[in-house]
């Protein structure tokens, strides 16, 4: 089987929704339903940090989150757990730099999920893309307090630099990215926004997602 091309990838990336049962403060199935109502393109199953559920209550969840998903045509990563994305026949997985090798992981998932890489500079966006990434994502674009140990902020700086070398893979930003602040990311040359809290904890996460879709497309060429 070919690779998912990357036009499909592109396609995906405008408002990717990231969320795990600790990023809500209300019930997380309604969230995301609204979500999806609201305009988001790609839903990142996310179960990690300070109580966040383990074992068959995850999956349990997980499975909950993934049907509302496929109702509504919505493509289901799962971050960091290759065995849970394989599982349930996940849509794709999303690693960092500190999990399984993007090789290891394209191995094990073969070429029809889509495989996404957290990047930090120009060599590991390189070293992604040899070792089969779909997209990559970079950030922290802005200052935020959902990941406990995010880095610094970079702004667009390695997202400018990466589309300066002529590479072309899809990029998503992420990190404190809000509706006010989004279009920086699209101007300099990603493909869309990854956000967890500006959703997640909106009070109508219909409403923030359909002004994240808005303001994002509206600035993609
Ligand atoms: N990776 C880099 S920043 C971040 C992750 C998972 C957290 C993004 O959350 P928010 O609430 O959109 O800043
Ligand atoms: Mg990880």
């Amino acid at each position: 089987m070919k690779k998912i091309t990357k036009k499909k990838i592109e396609n995906l990336l405008p408002v990717y929704f990231i969320m795990g049962s600790n990023n809500c403060q209300s019930e997380p199935t309604l969230v995301l339903q609204q979500a999806i109502k609201g305009g988001i393109t790609l839903f990142q199953f996310r179960e990690k940090g300070t109580g966040a559920l383990t074992g068959n209550e995850k999956i349990k969840f997980a499975e909950q989150l993934q049907n509302i998903c496929r109702i509504n045509n919505i493509p289901f990563i799962v971050n960091d757990d290759v065995d849970l994305a394989l599982a349930l026949d996940a849509d794709g997985i999303h690693i960092g730099q500190d999990d399984e090798s993007a090789e290891q992981v394209r191995q094990k998932i073969g070429n029809n999920k889509i495989l996404g890489v957290s990047t930090h500079n120009l060599e590991e966006v390189k070293k992604a893309i040899a070792e089969g990434a779909d997209y990559v994502g970079i950030g922290p674009i802005y200052s935020t307090t959902t990941k406990e140990d995010a880095k610094t902020a970079q702004g667009t700086a390695l997202i400018q630099e990466v589309r300066s070398n002529n590479i072309e893979i899809p990029i998503v930003g992420i990190g404190g990215i809000t509706v006010k602040n989004a279009s920086p990311v699209i101007e300099h040359g990603g493909n869309g926004v990854a956000v967890i809290s500006e959703i997640s904890l909106a009070e109508d996460p219909g409403e923030n997602a359909m002004k994240l879709n808005k303001v994002v497309k509206s600035f993609l060429k």
